[in-house]
């Protein structure tokens, strides 16, 4: 009786629900789970015989969780999806509080546009997209473009902050030279006025020097027997992650290599 009026006033008592919520371990609803990308491929191709880039304004299939679906998350704090551009098409300019990073899985030329900046996406490239930051994608190859998408969207909800607009046109005007932010942070070198933020400006880290880093890794240091050779993307404002909200970072593990549970 006790517990039926105090309902009625949107209380309940801690002292059944405490053992839920203060768990002595982490309960996770999350599974293991691969997905293979033919099959992705194949469910893109044919979403791209459905429907626009512009219609959709993105054309993502995400890839949900076994034990979180419909919750459009794949762990409990990241989504992810993969993107399909055909040629000449173009994902109109937005932008939003989220931030997103893209890591190229087929496809050479197609261009991702960021405050003002275009970089061309190719093979194994990781891309940035930071919060609030316009952005819109285009192919201007004859062949179609697949990357990963992954966004910090249930951070974003957990804290009741999304925001978004869009520019109301195709592609953003451009204002700076491909390879600008390349040039300025890419070399261990910064503008002299560089100021300090949480956010890299680096748009992309191509896979060719990523690649070479690593392989120099292989031929000159033993794999960490866990991680193998393992590089993270960082911030060079402030030696952090690039997107401070998702750590990222690229792995390489030797031939028949195995890592212990
Ligand atoms: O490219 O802006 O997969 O806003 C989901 C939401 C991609 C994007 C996604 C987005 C985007």
């Amino acid at each position: 009786a006790f517990y039926d009026r105090i309902d009625k006033q949107h209380m309940t008592p801690l002292w059944n629900v405490l053992g839920d919520l203060v768990t002595p371990e982490p309960r996770s609803g999350c599974q293991p789970f691969a997905w293979r990308f033919d099959e992705i491929r194949a469910a893109m191709v044919e979403a791209g015989g459905l429907i626009t880039a512009k219609e959709a304004e993105r054309r993502v299939l995400i890839l949900e969780n076994p034990g979180l679906r419909g919750q459009s998350k794949i762990t409990t704090s990241m989504y992810a999806g993969v993107q399909l551009v055909l040629p000449g098409e173009v994902a109109p300019a937005h932008r939003h509080t989220q931030s997103a990073l893209r890591f190229v899985l087929e496809g050479e030329g197609a261009h991702t546009a960021v405050n003002g900046e275009k970089t061309m996406m190719r093979y194994g490239d990781f891309v940035i997209t930071p919060h609030m930051a316009w952005h819109d994608h285009g192919n201007e190859t004859d062949a179609p473009m697949f990357w990963l998408d992954g966004l910090d969207i249930p951070v974003v909800s957990f804290l009741d902050a999304s925001f978004a607009d869009g520019l109301g046109e195709d592609a953003q005007p451009i204002t700076r030279p491909t390879g600008q932010s390349l040039a300025e942070f890419g070399n261990n070198l910064m503008p002299d006025n560089a100021e300090r933020s949480i956010v890299s400006p680096l748009l992309n880290y191509p896979y060719d020097r990523s690649r070479e880093s690593l392989e120099a890794l292989r031929r000159g240091a033993d794999p960490d027997p866990c991680h193998g050779w393992k590089l993270r993307y960082t911030n060079p404002l402030d030696g952090g992650d690039a997107i401070p909200t998702m750590g990222t970072a690229i792995q390489l593990l030797g031939a028949g290599s195995t890592t212990p549970f």
